[in-house]
């Protein structure tokens, strides 16, 4: 096999796929990179991995939860060992620079820690029973096969969300990365091999949405799937789902505002909108993508706001002084591109940047320039719509109230954020703002493993990542013990 050549993993074998076809995952900073071949499989493949996954259930599910969550303290130690090499292999195929690509392995060796706790929690409930000499309890069991379906953006964060809490909650799994990333898919998976997680109890199956994807979602065998993407995809996600009943996590869009009010720290300000809207080149679900400025200070902010952004350096996240990788492919730049299309042609004022970077060694990539459209209105397409790259939308409002009338005035609720000093207005703000995570005097990204993540409306479908993955990962069973030695009829014989 050569170096380059990954396969799928399938039942503690690497495989191709069926079809022997490939696809390539190239550097988006630089196309003539090539990072490796993937696999490009299809139902076929899908249906082996759901095979060896229901195969290792038999004993997984049997493995004490301490021993499982030992095998995720090993993962996260190896992970720091080689936490490096990983962000090195995260940078080249997904383009966020060094130091977020070291963050991005830090969240998986966080997730790892957190959940690892888990194995010896895992709690149930004792509760009393209407009859006498009878106990009840509820306690949780896995919910068998999960089908685990990751985004490009966080390549190594968002499947250790996933598959770690199912692994410690006794689930086996499939994986299917995202066609841009999926070497940090393998890099994560490496590591619980060598952890020692026994063959078919994480399966990876790379390729596409329709094939791979739909076969994992309709798969019979497949007891859960946990989603994270576009809420477009995750519509079709969840309706394909519906048919056999099955269970989705939903993690999806969002539009999130950074209020700055007339009274907050603008510097702050200024250095937590830099860093939320263009940070990862803007490319996460929790990016800030519109700022709501008070009337007060919109003047002075968005002039230093646009000064600072034209000297964000832009490049290789490779080199370490770069503070603005690629975006992932040509898809996102035409995205930014027609966003910044339609932001002017419904009346609002390119600021700086709204173009792809192809001069030099720029053009060896998919690089855009930070873009801050100005004099947006809450109605406009670009107020509304997820861009998913480095496209900021300025609107300007006059009272607190306001502020937050606006921020809620979109279909997505994922984060939030409120730069303030008024603790009061801080407060009102938590309550009132529709959004799954609020922030006070902090950027719109930058959540922690250990507490809830996702959001409200079109951003998800109910469901938590973080502290309460493990709700979705296990499922509830309730027990009733008898000791009287007689026949007790709930409801009947304790009535009066
Ligand atoms: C995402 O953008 O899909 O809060 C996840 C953050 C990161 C996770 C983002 N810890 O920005």
């Amino acid at each position: 096999m050569p170096q380059n050549e990954y396969r799928n993993l399938i039942g503690g074998q690497w495989l191709p796929a069926q079809s022997g076809k490939t696809f390539s995952n190239v550097n988006p900073a630089d196309h003539s990179d090539i990072v490796g071949q993937f696999p490009a499989s299809g139902p076929e493949d899908v249906a082996d991995a759901v095979a060896a996954a229901k195969k290792a259930f038999t004993t997984w599910r049997l493995v004490p939860a301490p021993k499982r969550a030992e095998i995720l303290y090993r993962a996260g130690r190896i992970l720091q060992e080689r936490k490096e090499q990983y962000a090195q292999d995260m940078t080249r195929e997904m383009g966020k620079v060094l130091a977020e690509a070291r963050g991005d392995v830090q969240e998986a060796i966080d997730e790892a820690y957190y959940v690892a706790g888990e194995g010896r929690r895992l709690f149930g409930k004792t509760t009393p029973s209407e009859l006498q000499n009878k106990f009840a309890m509820s306690v949780r069991m896995p919910v068998g096969v999960v089908g685990l379906i990751t985004p490009w953006n966080f390549p190594m964060a968002i499947p250790s969300w996933k598959s770690f809490p199912a692994l410690v909650g006794g689930n086996t799994c499939v994986i299917k990365p995202a066609t841009d990333t999926p070497l940090s898919v393998y890099n994560l998976v490496q590591a619980l091999v060598d952890a020692g997680l026994p063959p078919g109890v994480m399966n990876i199956v790379c390729g596409g949405g329709s094939s791979v994807g739909n076969a994992l979602v309709e798969h019979p065998d497949i007891r859960a799937i946990s989603f994270t993407g576009s809420s477009e995809v995750g519509s079709r996600v969840a309706q394909r789902a519906a048919a056999n009943f099955k269970p989705v996590s939903l993690e999806m869009g969002g539009k999130n505002a950074q209020i700055v009010l007339d009274d907050a720290n603008l510097e702050l300000a200024l250095d937590g909108a830099l860093w939320g809207a263009f940070g990862t080149t803007g490319q996460r679900c929790t990016a800030t993508s519109r700022i709501l400025l008070q009337k007060g200070i919109a003047a002075e902010f968005t002039q230093k706001l646009v000064e600072r952004a034209r000297k964000l350096k832009i490049g290789n996240g490779l080199d370490e002084s770069v503070e603005v990788g690629p975006q992932v492919n040509h898809g996102q730049i035409e995205t930014s591109k027609k966003y910044v299309e339609i932001a002017t042609g419904e009346g609002a004022k390119l600021l700086c940047g709204g173009h792809a970077l192809t001069d030099g060694e720029f053009g060896k990539g998919t690089f855009f320039e930070p873009t801050i459209v100005g004099g947006v209105t809450k109605c406009m397409r670009i107020a509304r719509e997820e861009v998913f790259g480095p496209v900021v939308a300025l609107i300007e409002f006059d009272t607190f109230e306001q502020g937050i009338e606006i921020a809620n005035s979109i279909d997505f609720g994922l984060s939030s954020a409120l730069y303030t000093k008024d603790l009061n207005r801080a407060f009102a703000a938590i309550r009132d703002l529709e959004a799954g995570i609020t922030y006070i005097n902090a950027p719109t990204i930058g959540a922690e493993v250990h507490l809830p993540f996702g959001g409200v409306k079109q951003t998800g479908n109910g469901h938590r990542e973080g502290s309460e993955a493990i709700e979705f990962f296990t499922t509830w069973k309730a027990v009733y013990v008898d000791y009287s030695d007689k026949l007790q009829r709930a409801q009947i014989d304790n009535a009066e």
